[in-house]
């Protein structure tokens, strides 16, 4: 029976992966990513698993799923094992072979979910070509695979999503491991994202090149919001200006934008987007595009009218002293905490201190707070955001600004540099 299985599986899915690779150069860096977990798991199996789409809303899978794979929008499992790895049953040595360190599982696309979700990526070579993955199975035979897997290995790297949803695929992966630790209760399970993220936190040039692309059509969204905003316009509509913008060039949202005018500027995650741009007022705009699903996350504090008033330029030069103080001590082997401590000084001296809520930085890349935390030494190749504010709520007055930076040898390169940022570069974009 397993022999069957594993000949049936292999006739399934051996290609010559010379040819197919080449087909696809990302296929190289996945391929790559994969080949350096497995070096670190020694002894240990890793499952990365992606959930299913629930139809009705935007599928948002596990960026781990993704960023190991190259594939996004279908229910499936990454299982990898070392080499040599032996399963009980001298025909199912799936990891004896080199080949089969490691397998993608995913789900055959019955008619039915065809005709109501479309076509979407199933076991197969459309998989094995995107992915690099050679061994690419039903999901079906997951279970046959695991029982076999387990019986000799003890370390299970398990990967719960980054996905911040907690009604998503994060309760569908966790739900999972609960039962794979009832049915192999000898696991000791340990969390793949050490792994994983300690990746993730380096974004290599492709990768960089994609938030590259984001953050420009993210500036090119806030350059026509400067030129069209005025008093008596919706907040929705400059989210409607925005959205054209990114809609037209097949691009999406990175998160639901924030634009939030007068007293709304205050509230940090203001998302209702509901009242009207007051003149005298100033508008914070915290908006991010998607791009091959990598993220840009900008800031922009501008007057409705034009012109900042006096108050108004005081304090946005203040945020804008301590953007810059931040930005300049961004470099290889400092903490995300380390570069808040020197912007919020600045803010602090000026006696603002406590009108400073959230912290400066987080990492940007797959997820807009993509995975890190702030007490990891930065390394070249990370990607961060500065975005120190300070919030008046008595003035109705609040300012952000935050510019996307990459971490390089020799110190950083501000990505969004060519977004207006200067105070007299805003007036003279609205004056267009
Ligand atoms: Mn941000």
């Amino acid at each position: 029976m397993l022999r069957l299985l594993t000949t049936t599986l292999l006739g399934l899915t051996l290609v010559s992966s010379g040819a197919m690779l080449a087909a696809n150069g990302e296929a190289e860096e996945f391929v790559q990513r994969r080949a350096q977990i497995l070096r670190e798991i020694g002894a240990g199996v890793l499952l990365v698993r992606n959930s299913a789409d629930r139809g009705e809303v935007a599928f948002q899978g596990n960026r781990d799923f993704l960023y190991l794979t190259g594939i996004n929008e279908t229910e499936g499992v990454l299982l990898m094992a070392p080499r040599g790895a032996r399963v009980r049953g001298s025909g199912s040595d799936y990891f004896g072979s080199p080949l089969h360190r490691e397998i993608l599982f995913l789900a055959e696309i019955g008619e039915r979910e065809r005709r109501w979700n479309g076509p979407k990526i199933g076991p197969g070579r459309e998989a094995a070509e995107i992915s690099g993955v050679e061994a690419v199975f039903p999901l079906r035979l997951l279970d046959r695979v695991l029982a076999d897997t387990f019986s000799t290995a003890n370390i299970l790297h398990f990967s719960a999503a980054s996905s911040p949803r907690l009604d998503g695929p994060l309760n569908g992966n966790l739900r999972f491991l609960e039962n794979l630790r009832k049915r192999f209760f000898w696991l000791e399970v340990r969390d793949a994202g050490r792994l994983i993220h300690s990746l993730r936190m380096v974004k290599s040039p492709a990768e960089v090149a994609k938030i590259q692309k984001a953050v420009d059509l993210a500036g090119e969204g806030i350059w026509e919001v400067l030129k069209q905003a005025a008093p008596g316009i919706l907040e929705s509509e400059v989210e409607g200006i925005l959205g054209k913008m990114f809609l037209s060039r097949g691009a999406r949202f990175s998160f639901d934008p924030i634009v939030a005018s007068g007293g709304n500027s205050t509230i940090l995650h203001y998302r209702a987007n509901r009242d009207r741009l007051q003149d005298g007022e100033l508008v914070v705009l915290d908006i991010g595009a998607s791009v091959d699903h990598y993220a840009s996350d900008i800031t922009r504090t501008f007057p409705v009218s034009g012109t900042f008033s006096p108050r108004q330029a005081e304090i946005y030069r203040l945020v804008l002293k301590a953007q810059r103080a931040g930005i300049g001590a961004v470099r290889p082997g400092v903490t995300l905490s380390e570069i808040h401590q020197v912007a919020f000084q600045i803010i602090q001296e000026a006696g603002y201190g406590e009108f400073v809520v959230h912290g400066t930085s987080h990492h940007l890349g797959l997820d807009v707070h993509d995975v890190g935390n702030i007490h990891i030494p930065l390394s070249a190749g990370a990607v961060i955001t500065v975005e120190p504010g300070i919030y008046l709520p008595e003035e109705n007055l609040g300012v952000r600004i935050e510019d996307d930076i990459l971490v390089t040898e020799s110190g950083n390169r501000v990505l969004s540099d060519a977004i207006p940022r200067e105070l007299e570069a805003i007036e003279s974009a609205m004056s267009r």
